[in-house]
């Protein structure tokens, strides 16, 4: 599918059916545009050319960081950055990041059609490597807030163990000069991201716009586990230390204690592991899985860790396996700027749109933001509350309020 001229205006919903057709996967039912993949590097010069027809001063960082700027009557004051990203977990939908970033480039559109000429510069961005191909997210945002450092891009692996650095050689880009991409947090006046909710409450409620007030934070482990491979027809149930029985038993466990956890804000999932050497006559005798938890309380997450490692270490000596744990990601829980959820809440009313506050269960780059710069999010409703699904569905009318209540948010911190 020829994508469409990005200088025409085509409208949003044409964008996301233009966007969708960047993807590595199209018989997957799904979309799968994971960062610096060749995909990936097409959609970015696609958005590309839709900031520059939208009239926005177009940069690409050391880091495929993707900024559009439109400049403000006065320059030199700290900026207001927007925006999401444009990358997508495995099999995923249309929606999620992307909402974020032509959202974005549309409401800027909206505030220069209207005659806005806002004080302070408004810069879209499209931030690299949001999802996990690299086990840790929100790697763009993390480049620019400098807390990505040189040798992350070496110890980051994806899946088929291809180093992020390598990734970015691929991309053309030079991981030497990734540092290069790191923003003085002074230039910038506060963040804002809009973005589907990618759960179910804004539709339990009926309500079609959330203002987010804190997004909870993941603390994500790698874990391996080694016993010994061995004949899986000649090797006695009674003499095995197979690595897959230790890691099956380690996963309910971690279910049964994020059940468990006070509070019940806590949620914690496995969902990469991999057995080696992978054949169904030999004991796995190394088993490797990615574990995910997150909660907006700190204490309970820490809990939560603290007591998953603990039972790792039975099962791991109760079965003879040897144990490695490395922390992958630590983010804090979030919370969101009060002037930008203020301006997010007159921009609502303004419109006339009803709002509720909330907590955003997903994790963003606002999140990662949020340790330099005051930020915010506006979430639109995810139809079944589902997401990085293909069934990740979001009504016309609701992207198109998202949009106006993102241009009103941004007219006000620009101002
Ligand atoms: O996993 C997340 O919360 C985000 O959608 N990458
Ligand atoms: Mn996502
Ligand atoms: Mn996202």
């Amino acid at each position: 599918m020829t994508p469409l001229t990005p200088g025409s205006t085509s409208s949003i919903h044409d964008q996301f059916e233009e966007l969708a057709s960047f993807n590595s996967d199209p018989g997957g039912g799904g979309i799968t545009r994971e960062v610096f993949t060749p995909e990936y590097m097409e959609a970015v010069d696609y958005v590309s050319g839709l900031m520059r027809a939208a009239g926005l001063d177009v940069r690409l960082d050391e880091f495929a960081n993707l900024f559009g700027r439109l400049e403000g009557t006065d320059p030199q004051a700290p900026h207001v950055l927007t925006g999401s990203h444009i990358d997508t977990t495995l099999n995923a939908g249309r929606y999620d990041g992307v909402l974020g970033v032509l959202g974005a480039i549309a409401a800027v559109r909206e505030l220069v059609a209207t005659g806005v000429a806002p004080r302070r510069s408004i810069e879209v961005v499209a931030f690299a490597g949001e999802e996990p191909r690299f086990v840790a997210g929100c790697l763009g945002s993390r480049v620019l807030t400098g807390s990505l450092e040189r040798a992350d891009l070496d110890a980051l692996h994806d899946r088929d163990g291809v180093s992020l650095a390598a990734a970015l050689l691929d991309a053309g880009l030079d991981p030497d000069r990734v540092g290069a991409a790191r923003v003085d947090p002074e230039r910038i006046h506060c963040f804002v991201e809009l973005h589907i909710e990618q759960g179910g409450v804004l539709e339990r409620a009926g309500v079609p716009i959330g203002v987010v007030t804190h997004i909870a934070a993941p603390h994500d482990l790698l874990v391996t586990l080694r016993g010994e491979a061995s004949h899986a027809g000649a090797t006695p149930m009674t003499l095995r230390r197979d690595a897959l029985s230790g890691a099956a038993e380690a996963a309910l466990e971690l279910e049964r204690l994020a059940l468990a956890s006070p509070g019940g804000t806590a949620v914690a999932t496995i969902g990469v592991l991999r057995a080696r050497p992978g054949a169904n006559n030999v004991i796995p005798g190394e088993v490797e899985f990615e574990v995910d938890v997150r909660d907006r309380e700190i204490g309970t997450r820490t809990a939560l860790v603290d007591g998953f490692t603990r039972s790792l270490e039975e099962i791991a000596g109760r079965r003879g396996l040897e144990l490695e744990i490395t922390t992958i990601t630590r983010d804090e829980p979030a919370a969101c700027s009060r002037v930008v959820v203020d301006a997010a809440r007159r921009a609502c009313e303004q419109e006339g749109v009803e709002y509720i506050e909330m907590v955003s269960g997903a994790y963003h780059d606002a999140m990662v933001m949020s340790v330099e710069v005051p930020m915010g999010m506006v979430f639109v409703p995810s139809v079944g509350g589902i997401s990085h699904s293909p069934l990740e569905f979001t009504a016309p009318e609701d992207l198109e309020r998202g949009v106006a209540v993102l241009a009103g948010t941004l007219a006000e911190l620009a101002r």
